[in-house]
């Protein structure tokens, strides 16, 4: 079969809304990302971990310099346990194994966990 095609004459509507401009709409599409979700690590009170202990846990895997480490301990101490730092979960998890490992070498039963914010 024979094709035919008609051209338009210039400034007749084409039926396309733009009123023969021949413009045209950009759409973006948005990735969904999602955050990962971030993790509390909690340090719990006891009776007999001595506080110059916790003070150089805080030190030691919390990067907190001696005046801030005491302030937590203290906080710790006081109300029974304290938020010491949010991380991403593979973060979080590390921090508890690390100051859970070192209250056990040291024979202290200093507890630590962490919790989804
Ligand atoms: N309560 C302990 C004491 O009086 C000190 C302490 C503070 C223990 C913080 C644990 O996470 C803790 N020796």
């Amino acid at each position: 079969m024979a094709q035919h095609s008609v051209w338009m004459m210039s400034g007749e509507d084409d039926g396309d809304a733009d009123g023969g401009a021949d413009t045209s709409v950009v759409v973006k599409t948005r990735p969904k990302t999602k955050r990962p979700p971030l993790y509390k690590v909690l340090l719990l009170n006891d009776d007999y971990t001595p506080m110059e202990f916790v003070v150089a846990v805080l030190e030691r895997f919390f990067g907190m310099n001696h005046a801030q480490a005491f302030e937590i301990m203290l906080t710790v101490h006081k109300k029974g346990l304290a938020v010491v730092g949010v991380f991403s979960h593979e973060i979080a998890e590390t921090k508890v194994a690390q100051v859970m490992d070192f209250a056990r070498q040291h024979q202290h039963p200093l507890q630590c966990t962490m919790e989804k914010e």
